[in-house]
């Protein structure tokens, strides 16, 4: 590869140690000109070596440096890393070394992209990469693991081997001189090993969104008529005192956003304004947004007041559609004997004032989200939106190749879907890529990695 890059892999800023990492042809030979102790270019791979950092004649400071040679390495190019003291000044100082001797700054990402395009690493590795330094939880970093660790792309490149199975039957069957009757065969073929293969694709692409949505956080919307406490359960749940409430109907206007760590599922509150029918015009405002907000939800927190419960508050749930629900009966210091018929959703009792069953409602949470199957390490997920949307491409062409095969068509039409959903696969672990893709990928990297 051309160049030969260096950046501070290190966050820059006062600290223990910071690290000065160089990648390329000339790194050994780049960092042995600024280094006193031994030779660089005489040591074995993978060994540490105490020195000084010098410019011209003048220590800069003391150092450990790691010599790491092609082709084991992160980039697969050879890498010298230099510990050298954090701190902002002599850190740069390196660098800038460094720089005046022949090593270019890295891009950002740039260390990670050379690791794909050297194929140490696929892209979705690659992106597990990016995924690992930015988990807030750790049932992120274990998502993000599990993808570096490239069992998924195992599993990518397994699917892709099924369809070039198929594809290898309609490439026998194109060939035969009973053209009808060999068509025919193959279609019979071809049903079962598509139907196979979407099986499979279904699955990953469920497990994917159940991941995204535990990465990206769980969009939680309060939802009910004005004054049930929904501003209070908000509070309650952040520990913070963060949207108004008072005993007026109606205080909630816009709405209060907040963010919650419950068990490991991150959930982003939304407090919205109590529905129902008002002459106020910004109250009429909130109560439109509340409604629209109530589509975007994962999951929905529909409270209901026990003190003055009347049928028609659960009318609204007849509304939502394809949501997570969770009925919660508040004010249960006040009235605790109301049963509720005819809700399919999980019903949990609570007084916020009190502090009663807040615990059971965390746990309601984490039950819907599978939280133990998680920790089950059924961990074949893709993680991000990118290849999420390629495999149901993918998905979606098998179902026309299947399509075609139902009803007998000539084995060519089947193909062609075949070989779409057998490219877009490979376009989710790079087999095959565009630069601009690349570029824009690696783009969102941080330095230094
Ligand atoms: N007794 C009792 N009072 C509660 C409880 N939870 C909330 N309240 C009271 O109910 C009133 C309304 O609470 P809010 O949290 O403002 O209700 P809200 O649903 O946000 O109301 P709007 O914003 O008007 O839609 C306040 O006076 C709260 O103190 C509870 O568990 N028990
Ligand atoms: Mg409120």
């Amino acid at each position: 590869m051309e160049d030969t890059i260096v950046a501070i892999s290190t966050a820059l800023g006062v600290g223990a140690i910071s690290i000065v990492r160089v990648s390329g042809t000339d790194a050994i030979s780049i960092v042995n000109e600024i280094f006193t102790g031994k030779d660089l270019s005489k040591v074995e791979s993978h060994t540490v070596h105490y020195g000084f950092i010098k410019e011209e004649n003048k220590k800069i400071d003391e150092v450990l440096i790691t010599v790491m040679k092609s082709p084991k390495t992160f980039t697969r190019e050879d890498i010298v890393e230099i510990n050298c003291h954090g701190g902002i000044m002599t850190t740069k100082k390196i660098m800038e070394l460094l720089i005046r001797k022949g090593c270019r700054v890295a891009e950002p990402g740039e260390f990670t992209k050379r690791a794909f395009l050297n194929g140490r690493i696929d892209l979705l590795e690659a992106e597990a990469v990016m995924d690992i330094i930015e988990a807030k939880t750790e049932n992120n970093a274990t998502l993000a693991l599990n993808q570096l660790t490239g069992s998924i792309s195992n599993k990518i490149e397994s699917l892709r081997q099924e369809i070039i199975e198929l594809l290898a039957s309609i490439e026998v069957s194109i060939d035969y001189p009973e053209y009808d009757e060999a068509n025919q065969a193959t279609n019979e073929y071809l049903k079962t090993g598509i139907e196979n293969i979407l099986e499979k694709i279904k699955k990953i692409i469920k497990n994917s969104e159940d991941g995204i949505i535990l990465k990206n956080g769980i969009k939680t919307v309060i939802l009910g008529k004005p004054n049930v406490g929904k501003s209070s359960l908000l509070n309650s749940l952040l520990e913070e005192e963060k949207a108004i409430v008072t005993s007026i109907p109606g205080t909630t206007r816009d709405i209060v956003e907040g963010s919650v760590n419950i068990g490991g599922l991150i959930l982003d509150m939304m407090d919205t304004a109590g529905i129902r029918e008002t002459d106020d015009k910004i109250e009429e405002i909130g109560v439109q947004k509340s409604l629209e907000i109530m589509n975007q939800a994962d999951l929905i927190l529909y409270l209901v007041d026990s003190s003055n419960y009347q049928k028609e508050d659960l009318d609204l749930l007849n509304k939502i559609k394809d949501k997570k629900v969770i009925v919660i009966l508040n004010k249960i210091d006040l009235k605790n004997d109301i049963s509720l018929d005819n809700v399919s959703y999980p019903i949990v009792k609570i007084s916020v004032k009190e502090g009663i069953g807040i615990d059971n409602l965390k746990e309601e949470i984490i039950k819907l989200f599978n939280q133990n199957k998680l920790e089950t390490k059924d961990l074949t997920y893709l993680t991000n939106a990118r290849s999420i949307a390629l495999l149901k491409k993918s998905y979606d062409s098998l179902l026309s190749a299947q399509n075609s095969s139902i009803n007998n068509m000539p084995v060519d039409i089947t193909e062609i879907d075949l070989k779409e959903a057998w490219n877009l696969l490979g376009m989710i672990i790079g087999k095959t890529y565009e630069d601009e893709l690349i570029d824009q990928l690696f783009s969102q990297f941080c330095l230094g990695k």
